[in-house]
């Protein structure tokens, strides 16, 4: 049964889905809608998800919507290598840290590399009427990237030894900051980020593990490569 993932390239809830299927080594195929020419506005769209909102899932004749609900349906769908844990305790803990950052991560990311992507080299794209904007995102971003530094404190994955759900949301961000940096440096030094590497040694690693495991690759997004 085939599976299609509708996705906007760099979109990270498209993005943690089609993690989400390279984890349990599951085949899928992505349809690429062109976000620029508001593909996912048009009726064609509209009528997978009205709210013109990217990832949408084909699969077994029904359409699926919502990335977090779409992660937890694969394990019923496709039990092996469970993405959210197979005790009571791992479950708890792999729910708690994928909605923890499937909001906060998420929020934290945007407010940092929205300005830098919209901006030129060195000069972001900020609110002129927020004299605070920098301040406030790079506290925002550096405590949350701080919290995933001391979960990999104690495993080679944020929640333990295997990956799970909570990698697969949390990546997507951590690689746009790390985009940012590789392609605006002196922008994001504006918002404190120096030295990714230096800064978040295990982050990095962690990144670089994820980044080799089978499948990952293809989930990059395409305008990236
Ligand atoms: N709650 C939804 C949110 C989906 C969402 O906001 N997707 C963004 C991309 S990450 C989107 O489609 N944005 C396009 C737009 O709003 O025009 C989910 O988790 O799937």
């Amino acid at each position: 049964m085939s599976i299609l993932v509708h996705n906007i390239s760099g979109s990270p809830m498209g993005w943690r889905v089609l993690l989400g299927f390279a984890f349990k080594g599951v085949d899928y195929e992505v349809n690429y809608l062109n976000g620029s020419e508001r593909e996912h506005k048009q009726p064609r769209y509209l009528a997978i998800n009205p709210h013109g909102k990217v990832p949408a899932v084909e699969y077994n004749g029904e359409i699926f919507l919502e990335s977090l609900s779409i992660l937890g349906l694969l394990d019923n769908w496709f039990p092996e290598r469970p993405l959210f844990g197979s005790s009571p305790d791992s479950m708890k803990r792999i729910w708690r840290t994928t909605t923890r950052h499937s909001d906060y991560l998420l929020n934290a990311t945007n407010a940092v590399v929205f300005p830098v992507f919209n901006g030129s080299e060195g000069e972001p794209k900020l609110d002129p009427a927020d004299p605070n904007q920098i301040a406030r995102a790079s506290k925002l971003l550096k405590t949350e990237l701080a919290v995933l530094e001391q979960l990999l404190q104690n495993g080679a994955f944020l929640c333990g030894e295997e990956p799970s759900a909570a990698d697969a949301v949390a990546f997507p961000d951590v690689a746009r900051v790390m985009r940012a940096w590789e392609t605006k440096p002196a922008s994001m030094k504006l918002f404190g980020i120096e030295n990714f590497h230096e800064m978040f040694p295990l982050l990095s690693a962690w990144q670089g593990r994820i980044s080799v495991l089978e499948g990952v690759a293809s989930t990059r997004p395409p305008h990236w490569k």
